[in-house]
């Protein structure tokens, strides 16, 4: 069944190409630093925003056109999706896809007839994933739309609502190793809170804890392999999310002993939104080991929310393919678009535009940052910047083997530290303008 009859499989064409759906720098065979341009970015659609998104805004509702949906909640409708969705995933040629529990199967009256209907379409997904090679990049559960997680799921006052989203996340964990997922991903949909008058704080995040334990637990009892992520953001929906940003992650992370089950899922919108650029993110995250995976996407500095654009800015992308590059690449991790359409962006092809750009724009990312990392200037730059540690007085620091008493001797002698140098910041944005 052809959904997108007028589309074929998008192709590598080159720079020169005019033509509109084709690749100018994604070239998934061609080798950059060892490894296919495929392996490098390994990317990735996903579900809720291109099969579900409607395009509706708090002004009004969706106006998106999507000729094969008939907008109910049925089971057939689900499965209708799943055959459009790998139509797309095939055509844009992307190797992975993502989704939430409920963007899939549609909710029951009851949590067993929900379960039965998720079973459904995972057996649709499984058979249309085998049949075409696109692969789970990762699941998660949807704990934050419907009406019973107002106030959190494992941050909720309500601990039956804590015991559905554990039932909740056993079962997403279950489809998501069923269909072979190579990671489990939590956002804290709601786990945050809006006044700290209502809010027991040290309870909530004592309970987050718990539920991330149990899925911990509930992974070694079934056999999935695949890598936990949590996904940090500052706000939206909650005024303040527990997991604002890769730093709170960590944190909260390390003092509950889930440090050797987690990475992160590190999202641009969420870190503008927190006040951070991506690669300020990348680069916490990745000096401690936790570099997981990305949610590629962009905000709107004049809007200032969350408003999940595809990427198109070579500056992001290159700065993101350098910290991805500089972490030695991804494992389990990917370039998952969590990117919508514009509301104006109404028709179908619309999504074929939107991928093809933020595919291209990471495929350029990466060939900048190779070629950065190829001429080295920078890094030779930052490694002579911080040569007075590699001798001396600041070798002896970093050994460990220098405490005040010996500082205070050593300064007590010299009387003033050697000169400082210019840090050469302007000179620097031209050398990073010179492979853009
Ligand atoms: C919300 C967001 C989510 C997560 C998955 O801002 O990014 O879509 O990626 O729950
Ligand atoms: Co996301």
């Amino acid at each position: 069944m052809a959904y997108f009859p007028e589309i074929s499989k998008i192709q590598y064409e080159g720079p020169k190409s005019r033509n509109p759906l084709a690749f100018r720098w994604y070239n998934p065979d061609e080798i950059i630093e060892g490894k296919t341009m495929k392996d490098h970015l390994r990317f990735s659609i996903v579900y809720w925003h291109t099969m579900r998104g409607t395009g509706s805004d708090p002004f009004g509702p969706g106006t998106a056109v999507r000729p094969w949906d008939d907008g109910s909640n049925s089971v057939e409708n689900a499965l209708k999706r799943v055959e459009v969705a790998f139509e797309l995933f095939q055509k844009l040629d992307a190797p992975y896809y993502a989704f939430h529990d409920r963007d899939v199967a549609p909710e029951g009256e009851s949590l067993r007839e929900t379960n039965a209907n998720f079973d459904k379409i995972a057996d649709a997904l499984l058979a249309h994933q085998k049949g075409t090679g696109v692969k789970l990049l990762w699941g998660t559960a949807n704990m934050f739309s419907n009406p019973r997680f107002m106030h959190g799921a494992g941050t909720s006052c309500n601990a039956e609502v804590f015991a559905y989203a554990a039932a909740q996340v056993k079962k997403a964990m279950e489809v998501t190793h069923r269909l072979g997922g190579e990671n489990y991903v939590f956002w804290g949909g709601r786990e945050g809170y809006q006044c700290l008058y209502n809010t027991d704080m040290k309870r909530e995040l004592d309970h987050l804890a718990k539920l991330l334990h149990m899925a911990v637990d509930y992974a070694k009892k079934i056999g999935f392999k695949g890598q936990f992520l949590i996904e940090p953001k500052p706000k939206e929906p909650t005024k303040h999310q527990y997991d604002s940003d890769a730093a709170a992650c960590l944190n909260f992370l390390r003092a509950y002993d889930l440090l050797p089950y987690f990475k992160l899922n590190l999202e641009t919108n969420h870190a503008t939104l927190a006040g951070h650029t991506m690669m300020h993110e990348m680069d916490y995250s990745g000096m401690q080991g936790v570099l997981g995976s990305l949610d590629a996407n962009t905000g709107d500095l004049l809007l200032g929310w969350d408003t999940d654009q595809f990427p198109t800015d070579y500056y992001l992308t290159a700065q993101t393919m350098l910290m991805v590059l500089k972490y030695g690449g991804f494992t389990t991790g990917g370039v998952n678009f969590d990117a919508k359409v514009r509301r104006e962006s109404f028709e179908p092809i619309d999504l074929f535009h939107a991928h093809v750009g933020g595919m291209d724009a990471f495929a350029r990312g990466l060939r900048i940052a190779a070629e950065i990392r190829k001429e080295g200037l920078l890094d030779s730059f930052v490694k002579n910047r911080y040569r007075s540690w590699d001798s001396g007085i600041g070798a002896e620091i970093e050994a460990g083997k220098a405490d005040f008493a010996s500082l205070e001797k050593y300064m007590l002698e010299k009387g003033e530290p050697a000169a400082n140098e210019s840090g050469r910041q302007e000179m620097l944005e031209n050398i990073f303008n010179l492979y853009i």
